[in-house]
């Protein structure tokens, strides 16, 4: 078989590109490892930059997430039992939208299934031959039976745990990362938010986030120890340590009810360096990960694919080489920038286990300071809206 591009990942990344590169006409093949039920079954973002939004409308996907998503014109930051507000609309003129990645995830690949884009799923062994050279091809197996696929590029987008980056030589390849000592604790139960915006919460007890998926669908996350487990956690237990890390006024307003998933997510920072290896381009989490404080992971993936779609688009339509040669440097401009922006939130908000009473002051500086600083908190707007692609 032979096809323009093949994509390895049919998480959002892969899906995102294969969409929007198929209306242009450029031929894709996505490989995933696992089933369409399993990718939608994974509960993770729920919050999208305005860049992404577009991303999805030029793809021709948005029309659902037009309809159902909710704009967020700001967020609401807790300490010490009390809260205050980030009015991103102010600080921006730009907002963010409220819709979960299972839903972005379901657009695409409806929209990959009305057009007829190749989707195989359930690959296994997937092995790319000859990167750094004129013509690579794609090897891997279904059902114990091994397929090629000769193409032109390939497009790494398939998550920390593919074998895209493992592809780059050592040689070549540099990893930065710092693993975080704690998880997020994350359950979605079908009840009202128990505020209209999301709250960031800083306690004593350690980090918790009220979050939300629509009016009836909420999406709460607690800092929790890395040795605990998901059934370590009642339902019980979850709501009323919940409630003791939020300011009161909230906590007496807390609908709970079952949760219907629980899930326990380690924090990590991690970026590999370069994003492009010959006519191997990484993309999303097989190239970066932040921890999930600053909401950066998923809108990230979408700038690199952004950025690797012109980039792809120019050398097809133009023969114009100049975007695919600058896609690492322009992609890994704006990681960094999301890197730090998601690490500083994540270190303004949680407990540490060694945290010194000094820590501890520092913190509480860093929340004051963006509560009466009008400039400090348009700095925290400009990136959690999303900096410029
Ligand atoms: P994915 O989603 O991991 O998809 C990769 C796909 O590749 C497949 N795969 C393979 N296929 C073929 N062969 C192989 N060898 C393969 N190895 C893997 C996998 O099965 C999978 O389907 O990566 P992608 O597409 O780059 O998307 C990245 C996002 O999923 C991720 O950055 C976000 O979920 C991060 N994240 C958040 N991002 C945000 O922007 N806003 C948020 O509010 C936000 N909240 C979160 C998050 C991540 C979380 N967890 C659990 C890590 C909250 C949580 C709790
Ligand atoms: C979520 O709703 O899952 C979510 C929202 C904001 C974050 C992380 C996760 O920073």
């Amino acid at each position: 078989m032979r096809t323009q591009v093949v994509i390895i990942g049919g998480g959002p990344s892969g899906l995102l590109l294969s969409q929007l590169l198929h209306r242009k006409g450029i031929d894709t093949v996505v490989l995933e490892r696992k089933t369409r039920q399993y990718v939608l079954g994974r509960i993770r973002a729920g919050i999208l930059e305005v860049g992404f939004v577009d991303l999805m409308r030029e793809a021709g996907v948005g029309a659902r997430m037009d309809n159902e998503g909710f704009i967020h014109d700001g967020t609401v930051i807790a300490f010490d039992n009390e809260d205050f507000h980030v009015d991103f609309k102010r600080h921006t003129g730009t907002t963010v939208m409220v819709y979960g990645q299972t839903e972005v995830t379901r657009d695409l690949y409806d929209a990959r299934e009305a057009m007829e884009g190749k989707v195989v799923f359930n690959v296994d062994g997937v092995t790319i031959h000859g990167a750094d050279s004129d013509a690579p091809h794609v090897t891997y197996f279904v059902d114990g039976v091994e397929h090629r696929i000769d193409c032109d590029y390939v497009a790494g987008c398939d998550g920390f745990h593919g074998v895209s980056r493992q592809t780059i030589p050592l040689s070549v390849r540099r990893e930065y990362e710092k693993v975080y000592p704690f998880g997020w604790l994350g359950i979605l139960s079908e009840t009202p938010p128990v505020h209209e915006e999301l709250i960031y919460s800083n306690s004593d007890r350690g980090f918790a986030l009220c979050s939300m998926r629509n009016a009836n669908l909420s999406r709460y996350y607690i800092q929790c120890s890395l040795s605990d487990s998901p059934d370590d956690w009642d339902d019980a237990g979850f709501w009323e340590e919940l409630k003791r890390r939020i300011p009161e006024e909230h906590a007496d307003n807390l609908i709970t009810g079952p949760s219907i998933e629980k899930s326990i997510a380690p924090l990590r920072s991690f970026v590999t360096e370069p994003m492009r290896w010959g006519r191997l381009f990484l993309c999303g989490d097989a190239a970066h990960i932040v921890p999930p404080t600053g909401a950066k992971g998923l809108n990230t993936a979408a700038s690199d694919i952004h950025y690797l779609y012109h980039g792809l688009l120019a050398k097809y339509q133009d023969g114009e080489a100049e975007g695919l040669d600058s896609y690492s440097g322009k992609a890994l401009a704006r990681v960094w920038k999301a890197e730090r922006f998601s690490w500083a939130t994540t270190n303004m908000l949680h407990r540490y286990p060694d945290q010194s009473e000094f820590d501890i002051k520092m913190q509480r500086a860093d929340l004051e300071f963006l509560r009466d600083n009008d400039s400090a908190q348009k700095v925290f707007a400009e990136n959690y809206v999303g900096l410029p692609y």
